[in-house]
């Protein structure tokens, strides 16, 4: 088979954000533009992790929204082209990217890549993404991304091959050029894992006793291991996968698993004979949303929660060495760490974070206030593995979730917590928005804003502790007098201008003020938030576009 090296210009956009380059289908669609990133991780890898692909085995899967199914067939002709040895490919291009991180470190692969774009909108007007995963199964840390950039402004050509596309549709093995494709079942090693680490007999127990469960896959990649985990393994009733069938468009929908995209759970949990669980994933199937009958159970709480029953859940029998969770996360599995005794570790938002942590054996369990959670037993988030770890806790302690969330606010007190965004500004004013901040960062102590007096504040710089490596500019960080944390940043997934995210949390230690709403205890600090970054004037918003 001819391999030819086709000349191109660099495109000046492909520097990967939190989670892998992520930009609009009609940018990806450009002639040339899944082949020059593709061949620009290719290129940069010996620099970066060491070794080359020549002869590796990799890991290729996505969550199959548009354009999902011709980026599969291009990555594959650009891999065999460049001397990738095997490529492990998810029936149907399909692999959710927990499954996709397991199945790399299950076959000791050299690396992955994911094709998706995670919770962001699909369809031709939406989104794709691209994303390079390392050897351990996690996202490429900063110092790889980094390196892909600096390749993709200096590419001069990419190679590929000519070759018809291969039916991906049906399990097989292919051989083009010298690539070894073999088309893998995205479920059954994943599921394999997932008996290993829950307790699959106590929570068949759980459904045998009639409890109903409501998971919806969002027609986004977890459909097909929702139906053979919770339903044929576990012994669900037959649909309690809902919208289960991948679809490239998400059925129209966004999927994102919070109260606004996935209302119609929230709405089925709300209902007085509604199930007694309900949760949800994103396009990808790293993120969960998990609602008790009348409750949904923030992130941020969710992880704490986990972290406080982990000892039911087989593989954490031992317990936790230690726990970490992304900067504007709240604190509240800090609190359960103290308990514990354990360490806990604040790192920058994205999960690439993580890697050298779980590595090193320092932590086991980790997340993010924007509905990721996982362990060491992958490197990646895991929305189906998060939702098993809260129905073996629901399997042990026999209470709805509702009462295991007030039991835990009980004891540890409760976080309030909000996300604020402000989606779609103009990327300059949102820049000196924060540049603003940073600059007025020494003024900051002693400044009032309504009832709220400023402690301490600072820009996030994180220094990994295991590999040293540094990360500034992570967001600007305030904290009170009161009581009561302020975070400003900026996205790193967005595609269409800037998205500022202000992260909102007050501790309420005292029971009686518990069942207040999170809106109502946090307006104040909302107020004071708004006032001392100027939002108004800086982006013209007096509102955010989102809250979550
Ligand atoms: C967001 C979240 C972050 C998460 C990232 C990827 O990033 O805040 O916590 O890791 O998305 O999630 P940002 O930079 O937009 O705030 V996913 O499910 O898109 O892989
Ligand atoms: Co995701």
């Amino acid at each position: 088979m001819d391999i030819s090296s086709v000349p191109i210009k660099p495109f000046p956009d492909q520097r990967p954000g939190t989670s892998g380059l992520r930009k609009k289908v009609s940018v990806f669609r450009q002639p040339g533009y899944v082949e020059a990133f593709v061949q620009s991780t290719f290129d940069a890898l010996p620099e970066a992790v060491g070794e080359g692909v020549a002869g590796k085995t990799l890991v290729l899967g996505g969550d199959g929204r548009f354009f999902a199914a011709e980026a599969a067939q291009t990555t594959i002709r650009v891999a065999a082209a460049n001397g990738v040895g095997r490529l492990l490919v998810g029936r149907g291009g399909l692999l959710s990217t927990p499954a996709a991180s397991a199945l790399i470190r299950q076959n000791r692969a050299f690396g992955g890549i994911i094709l998706s774009a995670s919770h962001n909108p699909g369809g031709p007007d939406g989104d794709f993404g691209i994303k390079y995963n390392v050897a351990n199964g996690g996202p490429a840390p900063e110092r790889v991304t980094e390196a892909i950039f600096r390749y993709s402004q200096q590419i001069a050509a990419y190679r590929t091959i000519k070759a018809p596309p291969l039916p991906l549709d049906r399990l097989g093995i292919y051989q083009l050029a010298g690539l070894t494709v073999e088309i893998v079942d995205p479920v059954a090693d994943y599921a394999a894992l997932m008996e290993q680490i829950f307790d699959f007999d106590r929570i068949r127990d759980l459904f045998r006793s009639g409890f109903r469960f409501r998971f919806d896959a969002m027609h986004a990649v977890t459909g097909p291991y929702a139906v053979e985990i919770f339903e044929r393994r576990l012994g669900a009733a037959p649909g309690t996968a809902v919208n289960a069938e991948p679809l490239p468009d998400f059925g129209g929908h966004h999927p994102d698993p919070n109260p606004l995209h996935a209302a119609a759970l929230v709405a089925a949990m709300m209902a007085p004979n509604g199930p007694d669980f309900g949760a949800a994933s994103d396009g990808d199937g790293d993120r969960n949303m998990v609602v008790g009958r009348g409750c949904v159970i923030g992130p941020s709480d969710s992880l704490a929660i986990l972290a406080a029953n982990a000892r039911l859940v087989p593989w954490f029998e031992e317990g936790l060495p230690g726990v970490a969770r992304s900067m504007p996360t709240s604190r509240a599995v800090d609190r359960v760490a103290a308990a514990l005794g354990i360490d806990c570790y604040e790192t920058p938002t994205g999960w690439k974070y993580f890697g050298s942590l779980l590595d090193a054996g320092r932590i086991k369990l980790c997340g993010e206030e924007s509905a990721g959670t996982s362990s060491d037993h992958i490197r990646e988030k895991d929305g189906v593995w998060a939702v098993l770890f809260w129905l073996n806790i629901l399997a042990a302690r026999r209470e709805p979730a509702a009462a295991i969330l007030a039991d835990h606010w009980r004891r540890f007190g409760r976080d309030f917590y909000a996300r604020h965004d402000y989606e779609a500004l103009a990327s300059d004013r949102a820049a000196r928005l924060i540049d603003r901040l940073r600059d007025a960062l020494p003024t900051l102590p002693g400044r009032r804003f309504g009832a709220f007096t400023i402690a301490r504040a600072d820009e996030f710089a994180y220094t990994d502790p295991v590999d040293g490596s540094i990360s500034a500019g992570q967001g600007i960080r305030v904290e009170f007098a009161e009581g009561g944390r302020i975070v400003y940043r900026l996205s790193g997934t967005g595609t269409e201008g800037a998205t500022l995210r202000v992260y909102l949390e007050r501790f309420e230690p005292d029971p009686v003020r518990h069942a207040v709403a999170a809106e109502v205890a946090l307006a104040p600090l909302a107020a004071a938030g708004a006032a001392l970054a100027e939002i108004e004037a800086m982006v013209g918003r007096s509102q955010p576009s989102v809250i979550v």
